[in-house]
């Protein structure tokens, strides 16, 4: 099917453009798609919950536990240099574990580098999904196997990945809905707007989650958007924008389950800004002190996903001291785990930068690639201590660790 053979939008008449004569009226009514007048919420509101959202706001609950021990654990482990970079997530949970919580198990996610958290709720080994931030591995899972994308540090480019995915699976009758990730700071790349624009023209299954925490590393929102909401943003696109607060994670829950089952139904994409905070810094490797203040931070350390949880489910006596300290319990034997296998090397060969890059090397990465060789080999030689590298073993032909490694890899991946 090509673009122009494919059933036309909600503007039936969009073929035959008429004079703007009196009687003008827009293509399709933006009321419907403006975004809600304040942020959807349902902690504090007394929502009636059955049997099967007590359960999933239980479930909620003990995924932000563990999300938040994780994005502690994993901050601790850059200080120990095991970890080369880690964009912590905290204060941002909510978003995190409602978003791989509204997924089936077919359908597809697609992370920001901030996203580590989502990427494990949706069931990636906590170590696998830190494989790109340690810098061993593009990406240390299958993205098939799991059905989510390789963590992507490019800003944005991960929303038009989703799009085409989900405009393929669409075309192909598969019964697939691409949920995308994105910053605020991400909302002002091209390729935010080029998928926008694409996936409503074609209709794809897609949900774009937009968490609005505030900051693009020190630039505060105010400086790089003058939208009015970054969920209006959507309108001039014919995409509905929802607006809802980032950290009431049964409310984040609800909007993005109802957007992933208006693009299922065939209704097309949805845009969701999640308002938050980035209560930690950019990465550890910035000082949030030099941009912001502590009163700056405050507020939003009083409307905290975990705490406002919490609150709730013990005020709804769904949740007693004995459940919490479980909960507590289990996150420290995840965050020991993690903190085990994180602390062993792993068998690295620096030449696997070039693999998987393109399903053929170009000739530029071959001469790169043989570059390395060249350096490494040199320096094994001159250095004793180093003549146990991959490298060298290449070098001198006993290169079965490297091919251990390797034939580990595709294990993996298979
Ligand atoms: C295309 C591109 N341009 C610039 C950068 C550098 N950069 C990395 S993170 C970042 C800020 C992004 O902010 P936001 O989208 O709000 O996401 P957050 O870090 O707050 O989750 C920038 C500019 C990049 N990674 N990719
Ligand atoms: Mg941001």
């Amino acid at each position: 099917m090509t673009v122009l053979e494919q059933t036309p939008g909600r503007d039936e008449s969009g073929a035959r453009p008429t004079p703007p004569t009196a009687g003008w009226r827009p293509r399709t009514d933006p009321a419907p798609l403006l975004p809600d007048e304040t942020p959807f919420r349902l902690l504090g509101t007394g929502a009636r919950l059955d049997k099967r959202r007590k359960e999933l706001w239980r479930e909620l609950y003990r995924g932000l536990v563990h999300g938040r021990r994780y994005n502690r654990q994993a901050t601790a482990l850059t200080r120990q240099g095991r970890l080369a970079v880690y964009p912590s997530s905290t204060g941002q949970e909510a978003c995190e574990v409602a978003a791989a919580l509204a997924l089936a198990e077919q359908d597809w996610l697609f992370p920001s580098y901030r996203d580590t958290l989502a990427v494990v709720a949706r069931g990636v080994d906590p170590v696998e999904a830190l494989t790109l931030l340690r810098g061993d591995w593009h990406t240390g899972y299958d993205p098939r196997a799991v059905r989510v994308a390789p963590l992507s540090t490019p800003l944005a480019t991960q929303l038009p990945h989703a799009v085409g995915l989900a405009h393929a699976a669409r075309l192909r009758g598969d019964d697939v809905v691409a949920l995308a990730m994105v910053g605020d700071g991400g909302t002002s790349e091209g390729d935010f707007h080029e998928a926008l624009n694409f996936a409503a023209v074609w209709r794809a299954p897609v949900v774009f989650l937009v968490q609005n925490n505030g900051f693009a590393i020190s630039v505060p929102l105010a400086k790089q958007t003058a939208a009015p909401s970054l969920a209006h943003k959507a309108v001039g696109y014919g995409v509905p924008g929802r607006l809802v607060d980032g950290n009431d994670a049964p409310a984040v829950h609800q909007v993005l389950g109802e957007a992933v089952a208006h693009a299922r139904a065939g209704g097309g994409p949805t845009l969701v800004e999640a308002l938050t905070y980035r209560v930690e810094a950019h990465t550890n490797a910035d000082d949030a002190t030099r941009y912001r203040t502590d009163e700056d931070v405050a507020p939003w350390l009083g409307h905290d996903p975990v705490a406002l949880l919490e609150a709730e489910l013990r005020n709804r006596r769904l949740l007693t001291d004995r459940e919490a300290d479980a909960i507590a319990e289990e996150a420290e034997a995840m965050a020991a785990d993690l903190r085990g296998r994180m602390n062993t090397d792993p068998a690295l060969d620096p030449e696997d930068l070039f693999a998987h890059v393109y399903a053929e090397p170009t000739t530029h990465l071959r001469e790169q690639a043989a570059m390395l060789r060249g350096e490494l080999a040199a320096d094994a030689a001159d250095d004793p201590d180093r003549a146990d590298t991959p490298a060298r073993r290449r070098a001198t032909g006993r290169d079965d660790h490297a091919d251990d490694h390797r034939q580990n890899h595709q294990e993996r991946a298979a």
